[in-house]
């Protein structure tokens, strides 16, 4: 840039540290903090790797931080290619989660500078509200109805539904919990115990049972958590079609993307995939190739606000929309961003929403609310999500682990 350029007042990154706290769950914030006296500011940025949370806040304080401090605020996108490229080593969960922490946090500055709700600045809101999907889960099918049931009451209008598998001792998705979703159980990883054979022929039973009951006005959803080979999920999408999913999700693994080309030869259910997924260039040939329906990756995970307004708008050229992650392990901080988000671009499709503990509400006191199956980040200025410091403080790091999976003769499988 030439120096004959008027420039427009700095916000100078005074100081950004991490804060790990503990209620109820693991979370990893980023707490940047601009100008000085009256001109203070501060911005918020999630940076939690479920089982990985220290890895992400070594990268920041050892890494990243000393390079922030003394720039300005507002330069989000030179900051995001100077984290993303001046690094050498790009990508992965640990590097994206960090610049994605970075990148929320500036985005809330800037909001909170112009005044509006970070929303406004991304383009203003496509529409009224956030529609989202909660997770009903049980051991029996008619538990899992009954749960569904339960979130139809509170106005959800879309529902993922998980059932026990028969004949194995815990499967995927199935908790304890029923508002959250728990999975990092263990000081050390659980062991659980996997077979595709039993699991194939429960899932359609489950949604035969749930049409009947739920009836059509409802749009549901399963995860299969990465379990199957391109041909058995291919089979399963067409064993579900005459159930009209909403989405099949993360059918297979996905490093090689090539494997839903397969998939889609023979079904037309809805694919969705990609929570995993940490850049654009993950899901690049999944989009291009139309070979998936809705993307999943979300703000905390795939490199911030910046990486992926960039993601669904490569994605809307082919008419994929996004279904962002929203488990329980994505804190407040991140559900607000992935809401200012959504209600700004032309291709949203879904929102996941699993709640937080009141103990996480607390620590992060929040703008955004739900009503009628949709939610909706507010109109405080910038994210909207503060943390109570002193609250935070009470709830030390617990080392926990998400469980690892193996087939019923003993070898390693995707969890
Ligand atoms: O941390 C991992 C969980 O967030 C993940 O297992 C949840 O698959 C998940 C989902 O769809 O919410
Ligand atoms: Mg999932």
């Amino acid at each position: 840039m030439s120096d004959t350029q008027p420039k427009a007042a700095a916000l100078t990154i005074t100081a950004a540290r991490v804060i790990v706290t503990c209620p109820g769950r693991n979370f990893v914030t980023l707490k940047i903090e601009t100008g000085t006296g009256a001109g203070a500011s501060y911005g918020l940025g999630d940076a939690t790797l479920n089982g990985r949370e220290l890895s992400v806040a070594s990268y920041l304080t050892d890494h990243i931080i000393p390079t922030l401090i003394g720039r300005d605020a507002h330069q989000i996108e030179d900051i995001w290619q100077y984290l993303y490229r001046g690094a050498y080593w790009r990508r992965g969960p640990v590097t994206m989660t960090a610049i994605a922490a970075v990148d929320m946090a500036l985005w809330d500055i800037k909001a909170k500078a112009a005044g509006m709700p970070l929303y406004q600045l991304l383009g203003g809101a496509c529409r009224t509200g956030v529609r989202v999907y909660g997770h009903a889960n049980g051991e029996s099918i008619e538990e899992t109805i009954a749960e569904a049931q339960r979130y139809r009451q509170m106005g959800y209008t879309a529902i993922r539904l998980q059932a026990g598998v028969p004949g194995l001792p815990t499967t995927y998705g199935v908790s304890r919990d029923k508002m959250y979703y728990e999975p990092a159980d263990g000081a050390l990883p659980t062991e659980n115990r996997w077979s595709t054979s039993k699991y194939l022929p429960s899932v359609p039973k489950l949604f035969e049972a749930a049409r009947a009951a739920l009836g059509w006005d409802v749009d549901l959803l399963h995860d299969v958590h990465h379990r199957l080979t391109p041909i058995e999920a291919a089979r399963l999408g067409r064993d579900l079609e005459p159930y009209r999913l909403f989405w099949l999700e993360d059918s297979v693994a996905a490093e090689n993307q090539a494997n839903f080309r397969l998939i889609r030869q023979h079904t037309t259910t809805p694919l969705a995939v990609g929570e995993v997924f940490n850049s654009i260039w993950d899901c690049k040939d999944l989009i291009e190739g139309q070979l998936i329906d809705y993307i999943r990756t979300t703000v905390v995970h795939a490199g911030g606000i910046t990486h992926l307004r960039r993601i669904a708008s490569l994605a809307d050229l082919y008419a994929v929309k996004t279904g962002c992650h929203g488990a329980t392990d994505l804190s407040p901080v991140c559900m607000a961003a992935a809401l200012h988000f959504n209600l700004s671009i032309p291709n949203f499709g879904l929102q996941e929403y699993m709640r937080h503990t009141s103990e996480t509400d607390a620590v992060f006191p929040h703008a955004y609310s739900f009503a009628n199956g949709f939610l909706h980040p507010g109109n405080e200025p910038g994210l909207g999500v503060d943390i109570d410091e002193p609250l935070a403080a009470k709830y030390p790091y617990k080392r926990a682990y998400l469980p690892v999976n193996r087939l019923e003769d003993g070898s390693m499988t995707n969890w």
